[in-house]
């Protein structure tokens, strides 16, 4: 069965984030035309990005949902621009739903980013009839609902087990797990104590053995209670793409590519980790 071709690096690799949205929380929708988007995605991979993921429907704390019709036409164009335009890096699309998903993979993406990890029943099916990765994302309930499920006993752990189950049943479906990745989702029903033990702890995620994702880009818990806005929390958001190099997961999601494939680039030179950090294990057998 071949496999998603990735870049090898000495470090994470970096996913792009290209929120086709009017109304995303950390870019306030200013990417939300195709033309717009487009732009903004070729700037990324420039900026040295090795993932583009192209979102439609934001996933901020209490977002309505969208229109499968809506949230499609918002993503499955830029992704075919992309492709039309010579564009040859991997595409991940950012949804819940198993038909925009299928459209998108249609139309060239190569990655499926599923922030409820697998909760439209199709979706395994879809992307292993294409032959796609799945980011298999952790979160309860749903973004109109998630915060009033922020209760834990021991965080690291339920959102471990409920990951490792969501992958098995992605196994079952077809996805083989040399094509998974699992994410916490930090941010998603999670307080920001429950953010920072599961960035404490991420090494616990990578000794699974499974390719680890985190997105902490821009978040909330990098500085809303000190009034900073989405924009305001570079500092924070590179801090946590330092601890994700340090713990050795496989990919960082982020907004700020530039500077970040700055820091992750120096810490893959001085870094006694260097080497081991997971971009350089993409591809290998699992
Ligand atoms: N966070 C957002 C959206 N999609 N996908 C994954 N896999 N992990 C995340 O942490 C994540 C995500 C939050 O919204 P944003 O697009 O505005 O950053």
């Amino acid at each position: 069965m071949s496999e998603i071709e990735l870049p090898r690096r000495a470090r994470p690799l970096v996913w792009g984030v290209v929120n086709v949205t009017p109304d995303s929380f950390s870019d306030g929708g200013e990417h939300a035309t195709t033309e717009a988007a487009l732009a903004h995605a070729r700037r990324l991979l420039e900026q040295g990005a090795d993932v583009l993921d192209v979102g439609g429907e934001s996933t901020r704390p209490g977002a309505a949902a969208v229109e499968a019709g809506v949230e499609a036409g918002r993503v499955v164009p830029v992704v075919r621009a992309l492709r039309a335009g010579g564009v040859a890096a991997p595409i991940s699309v950012d949804t819940r739903k198993a038909s925009v998903a299928d459209a998108a993979l249609a139309a060239g993406a190569t990655v499926v980013n599923d922030v409820s990890a697998g909760a439209d029943p199709a979706m395994f099916e879809t992307a292993a009839r294409h032959g796609a990765g799945m980011v298999l994302m952790h979160m309860r309930g749903d973004p109109a609902t998630m915060q009033s499920f922020a209760r834990y006993e021991d965080v690291v752990e339920e959102v471990l087990a409920q990951l490792l189950a969501r992958a098995k049943a992605a196994e079952g479906g077809g996805v083989p797990a040399s094509r998974l990745w699992i994410d916490p989702g930090l941010g998603f029903g999670k307080t920001a104590a429950h953010n920072e033990a599961l960035l404490a702890s991420l090494e616990r995620f990578v000794a699974t053995g499974r390719r680890v994702l985190v997105g902490a880009s821009r978040k909330s818990f990098l500085g809303a209670a000190a009034g900073k806005g989405p924009k305001e929390r570079l500092a924070g958001s590179l801090a946590c793409a330092a601890r994700a190099f340090e713990a050795g997961v496989d990919a960082v999601r982020v907004h700020d590519v530039a500077e970040t494939v700055e820091l992750l680039d120096v810490l893959a030179r001085v870094s006694p980790r260097a080497g081991e950090s997971a971009g350089g294990r993409i591809g290998a057998e699992r």
